[in-house]
């Protein structure tokens, strides 16, 4: 068994996170990865805070565990959601795709857990002087949003800066992924793109049968011109973005062409419009199954690596 410092701060079995994909980790996700033991997280996305609070609520009802909430700083709703996840007592928050600073302390004086992602080294140091409780760390590799450097690169160096616990993130979906994070110093993983075949995640079938086909050179970065580089699965949409970005295309045609596209993947599964998020560990997601059983899977594939890990040293 596994343990480490992460899983008695947070009270969990095991130092997994599920991470706060947008549109698609909603109560009843979460509430699985928690029963599962590891840590499920809401993703509040774009959603009004209404939206959020009804998920914690169908969580809560199917849970008895710790649960997280994920803001995503860029949305609109980020102030609403910040007074929700205090009223709601929601036991940690994760925040991504920008600086929680002016919420830590009120979320602190709550008793509520704060765990940013974060990109660069500035950003670790600064979250760990305003009171954070640890940091995820996550890579490039990772879908979504994503920052400059690869997980390998920024786990070490996070964990350089801080002396708080980090969550590695990005790339990560098997016990190799886990032993390697833990090699790298971080004490906990978080996975996405794994949970995008969990039973208990709903998104439009299209969407998992695109992941579970998957292959290495599945996924590309789009976005970089707006100034938020996304990456997902290289179909129609992603290509046409791409045409569009470098071809000129201005700026508001150019938002209004990626304006629902996240919903229309994870609700339609439509193949020419949708933005099918995704990390490039896709290719490795081999099988629909129970989040509880992935994580266990994971785990214990981690392991006998571990274990095996002292055999290289004479
Ligand atoms: O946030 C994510 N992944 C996401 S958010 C998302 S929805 C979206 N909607 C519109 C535009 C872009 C995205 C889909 N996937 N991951 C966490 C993450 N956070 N990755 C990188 C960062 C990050 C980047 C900059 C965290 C902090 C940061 O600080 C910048 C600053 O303000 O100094």
């Amino acid at each position: 068994m596994i343990k480490s410092e992460i899983c008695e701060m947070l009270g969990i079995k095991y130092p997994v996170f599920q991470g706060g994909m947008a549109w698609i980790a909603d109560g009843k996700l979460a509430a699985a990865v928690s029963n599962g033991g590891g840590l499920g997280i809401i993703a509040a996305g774009n959603a009004p805070g209404e939206y959020v609070r009804e998920q914690i609520k169908i969580a809560r009802s199917a849970t008895t565990k710790p649960i997280g909430v994920n803001i995503m700083l860029l949305s609109p709703y980020a102030d609403d959601i910040a007074d929700i996840v205090i009223e709601e007592k929601v036991e940690v928050v994760t925040t991504g795709a920008g600086n929680p600073s002016k919420y830590i302390k009120a979320w602190n004086q709550a008793g509520i857990k704060v765990i940013p992602v974060v990109a660069s080294v500035a950003m670790a140091k600064l979250m760990t002087r305003l009171g954070a409780s640890a940091l995820i760390a996550e890579g490039g590799e990772s879908g979504g949003h994503v920052g400059e450097l690869t997980t390998m690169v920024l786990v070490p160096q996070i964990c350089d800066a801080t002396d708080l616990p980090v969550i590695a993130a990005g790339g990560i979906a098997d016990g190799r992924g886990v032993a390697a994070a833990f090699m790298l110093g971080a004490c906990a993983v978080q996975m996405g793109t794994r949970f995008l075949s969990a039973e208990e995640c709903t998104i439009h079938p299209t969407y998992k049968e695109k992941i579970l086909k998957a292959t290495d050179l599945c996924t590309m970065v789009t976005g970089k011109r707006l100034g938020h580089p996304v990456r997902s699965l290289r179909t129609q949409f992603a290509r046409d973005y791409s045409k569009a970005e470098y071809g000129g295309m201005p700026d508001d045609e150019l938002e209004a062409l990626a304006t629902g596209a996240l919903r229309l993947a994870v609700k339609e599964g439509d193949n020419q419009k949708g933005c099918f998020l995704s990390g490039q560990i896709a290719a490795m997601v081999k099988k629909e199954q129970p989040a509880a059983e992935i994580i266990k899977e994971v785990m214990d594939g981690a392991e006998p690596i571990l274990l095996r890990a002292q055999s290289w040293v004479k």
